[in-house]
């Protein structure tokens, strides 16, 4: 069957609060829903949750990438021919959210195909996955009691601790997050690229006077301070994890191989499921560990992270990010429930979700 039709809609998303972090926040935001449709009639959809402080890119961009330069190329092609669809794409430069959303339509269309969820279709290792959950960066007493409602409430006892603002503020965030989920529960921290070297060291080493290990250290400092960032990998022993500075297979290698950062994150909204199997294979090979982050994506890129976390085993062993879609007051989908600390994948074919054409009427950015 072959490509008949490309869409790109633009929607908006409202926050319950605005999500804050050192780079950046998320507060209302327009998302842009991927739609592609074959000339049978089958449809497969995707999220983009573009991140100008992260990637650079926007919701217009997104669109006229999609409408303009990727759906010339792609019409009338065969629709289960993803690496020579991507292939075609290969002198577009960056534009991650965009080329990740038409990955996960294309994977939700050929998983449809075969009658299996995304997951399976992938790897099929898991059919549940475990959740972490990413806390707004805020005053440390706020950030332990979200943490310690949603222990309560959904039986979450894994936490990303968003840092970066300043190193004692920052120690005291972390003490007040791995203080309220206790024992047995696992706490990590993201500073955003919001420390110098130095300071990320003397967080770590405040952090350990005070009997708190986290899991591991996402993105302590800017990555184009190279040789800070291999300063401090080779003196802490908490795992330096590349997220933003690891986007593709690439980068993810250089940085692994230059020893900036011993694990990689993953994040379908970003990768795709393409470009998350190539750095999973890179980085079992290398010996290092890939988590599964959110970038604070509506619930059909959560869901589409969700997928990703159950893949593969080497997704599978560390909580994932998968509970952004409930942040959201107004979104094209509801988000699925976490029940002890654990999401259930859906057992439809693909993603396992239909968008649903009064809702997105709804919320569509004219
Ligand atoms: C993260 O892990 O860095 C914030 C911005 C973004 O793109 O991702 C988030 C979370
Ligand atoms: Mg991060």
């Amino acid at each position: 069957m072959t490509i008949a039709a490309i869409e790109a809609v633009p929607f908006r998303l409202r926050p319950k609060h605005t999500i804050r972090f050192a780079n950046g926040a998320v507060g209302e935001t327009v998302n842009v829903l991927i739609r592609i449709r074959t000339d049978d009639g089958l449809v497969g959809v995707g999220e983009a949750s573009p991140r100008s402080m992260t990637y650079g890119d926007s919701w217009p961009g997104v669109v006229h990438t999609v409408r303009e330069l990727v759906a010339p190329r792609w019409l009338g092609q065969d629709e289960w021919r993803i690496e020579a669809l991507h292939d075609q794409l290969r002198e577009l430069r960056g534009s991650h959210t965009a080329r990740a959303a038409l990955d996960i339509a294309l994977h939700d269309l050929a998983a449809q195909r075969a009658g299996v969820p995304v997951a399976t279709l992938l790897g099929g290792f898991a059919d549940r996955v475990r959740v972490s959950h990413l806390l707004s960066l805020g005053e440390p007493e706020a950030m332990a009691e979200e943490a310690g409602t949603l222990a309560r409430t959904m039986g979450i006892r894994a936490f990303k601790v968003k840092t970066g603002l300043s190193p004692g503020s920052d120690v005291e965030r972390v003490v007040a997050v791995s203080e309220a989920v206790g024992e047995g529960g696992l706490v990590y921290i993201d500073a955003n690229h919001g420390w110098r070297a130095h300071e990320a060291l003397q967080v770590m080493r405040a952090l350990e006077k005070r009997g708190v290990r986290p899991a591991w250290l996402e993105e302590p400092n800017p990555a184009d301070d190279v040789v800070g960032r291999r300063w401090l990998a080779e003196r802490i022993d908490v795992p330096v994890v590349g997220d933003e500075s690891t986007v593709d297979l690439v980068t993810a290698a250089t940085q692994l191989r230059g020893g900036l950062c011993h694990w990689v994150a993953l994040k379908a909204p970003r990768n795709g499921f393409r470009v998350a199997r190539q750095i999973v294979g890179f980085a079992r090979g290398a010996g290092a560990e890939v988590v599964v982050g959110s970038q604070i994506e509506g619930a059909l890129g959560a869901l589409a992270n969700l997928h990703l976390a159950a893949a593969w085993p080497e997704t599978s062993r560390m909580p994932a990010e998968v509970t952004s879609g409930h942040a959201f007051v107004t979104d094209l989908i509801d988000p699925l429930p976490v029940v002890d600390g654990w999401m259930q994948l859906p057992d439809a074919p693909g993603l396992g979700v239909s968008i649903d054409d009064a809702r997105l009427d709804e919320l569509r950015v004219q």
